[in-house]
């Protein structure tokens, strides 16, 4: 069934179209240092968001106008949403789309017929699939909007809970196996605290570790061999959440040996919450071998929770896609838009706008930042300013052959080398000069 009807297939038009349907700098089989821009940017379309999202905010009611608001029966909705996802991604050339078992499927009195549900929905995107070429990026259970989770998840201080979330899981852990997701996503919006002076913090902690290796053994045993991501969120919906950032959470993986099980997955409204950039998120988990998927979105400065507004900050992007090249790409995960249009964009065409938007600030950032890596000043800069440990008593040090007291030896008599600038603002100045470059 069509939903669509008035919106055509989005194609690229280039830097000098102004069209609003249509890509300027996207441009799918457009081979960027050796790949296509396809395959650096795996991008996916979140159904929560693009789907599920109708505009409600705090204060008031849904604005969205969507083809589905007049369907109420629950199963039905859900039925005509799958041929959306995948009509919407077709249209728009994502490859990929993400869920929440909640999203695509109505929850029923007890676990079991919850699963009944989802289980008649997960037939039919196997359906579409078999003459489709979109694919789930990942898949996740909602274990935050039932009030039943209202003291947490696997942290929860009533065990049947905990019980409830393993049986969610497991179910959720069979349907990617059974949809080929490449990854399976735990945020834990409820895993976390309001005040210390109920909460037994290590219980807690110990409780989501057991929870974890509970998960990871399932998967083992079932043969589901999609990467594990944790997405770090610092607060909202909790007032602390226990994986607050890369850092944080690496920690509690290294010290329940959970490590060689999972990456990250980076949400860059929630690397601002934690107050980072997207950039050093994603350069942290980089560096330790952690980057496992990306919710592309963007903050707002002037607001202090997540909005995941869709991301158009170019500039942002740049700097994000640098890290996204430097790791080799993100297969087997991508960039998923945990976005949404704003709640005055309630027309069905600003969906597809919005989109298009997230897509071009990444493919612009991937083009920007491949002129950066090609024409290798900021490596050249990083490198130069790190010289002393490439000879002499630097090399030394970084190839532990030196001590302290042969530094002391080393250093008492003489004047320590000039310090050089750091040349901050010309940096800068050549990263918006990549992006400018790129713009015709
Ligand atoms: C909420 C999170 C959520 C996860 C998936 O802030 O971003 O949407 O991505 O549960
Ligand atoms: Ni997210
Ligand atoms: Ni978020």
């Amino acid at each position: 069934m069509m939903i669509f009807d008035d919106i055509t297939v989005i194609g690229y038009e280039g830097p000098g179209s102004t069209n609003p349907l249509a890509f300027k700098y996207y441009k799918a089989d457009e081979v960027v240092l050796g790949r296509t821009m396809a395959d650096w940017t795996r991008f996916a379309a979140a159904y929560w968001h693009t789907l599920g999202a109708d505009g409600t905010d705090m204060f008031g009611w849904g604005t969205m106008q969507r083809p589905w608001t007049t369907i109420s029966d629950p199963m039905e909705k859900a039925k005509v949403k799958v041929d959306a996802i995948f009509e919407f991604c077709e249209k728009l050339g994502i490859p990929f789309f993400c869920f929440h078992d909640r999203d695509i499927a109505p929850e029923g009195d007890t676990l079991r017929e919850t699963n009944r549900n989802l289980d008649v929905i997960v037939g039919l995107i196997e359906d579409h699939m078999k003459t489709s070429r979109v694919r789930l990026l990942w898949g996740t259970a909602n274990m935050f909007s039932n009030p039943r989770f209202v003291h947490g998840v696997a942290s929860s201080c009533n065990a049947d809970i905990f019980a409830f979330a393993a049986g969610q899981v497991k179910h959720m852990l069979e349907v990617s196996k059974r949809l080929g997701g490449q990854n399976y996503v735990f945020w834990g919006g409820r895993e976390g605290y309001e005040t210390l002076l109920n909460t037994n913090n290590g219980l807690e902690q110990d409780n989501m570790a057991r929870f974890f290796h509970m998960a990871v053994d399932y998967a083992d045993k079932i043969g589901f061999t999609g990467q594990f991501l944790i997405e770090p969120k610092a607060f909202e919906p909790s007032k602390h959440q226990y994986d607050f950032d890369a850092a944080n959470a690496l920690a509690f993986l290294r010290g329940y040996d959970l490590d060689p099980f999972f990456k990250f997955n980076i949400e860059a409204n929630h690397a601002t919450l934690a107050g980072h950039t997207f950039q050093h998120e994603l350069r942290y988990c980089r560096i330790n071998g952690k980057l496992g998927s990306v919710d592309a979105n963007q903050g707002d400065p002037l607001l202090g929770w997540d909005i995941d507004q869709m991301p158009t900050d170019a500039y942002t992007s740049t700097l994000a896609m640098m890290e996204v090249i430097k790791n080799g790409g993100l297969q087997p995960g991508g960039l998923n838009f945990d976005a949404k249009v704003r709640r005055a964009s309630f027309e069905l065409d600003d969906l597809f706008m919005g989109h298009v938007a997230g897509m071009d600030t990444f493919a612009l950032g991937l083009r920007a930042a491949a002129r950066l890596i090609e024409s290798g000043e900021l490596d050249r800069f990083v490198e130069q300013r790190y010289a002393s440990y490439a000879t002499g008593i630097g090399k030394e040090i970084v190839d532990g052959r030196a001590d302290f007291a042969s530094l002391e030896a080393y250093i008492l008599d003489k004047q320590p080398a000039p310090s050089h600038s750091g040349r901050q603002e010309y940096l800068e100045t050549l990263v918006t000069q990549a992006i400018v470059n790129c713009l015709h």
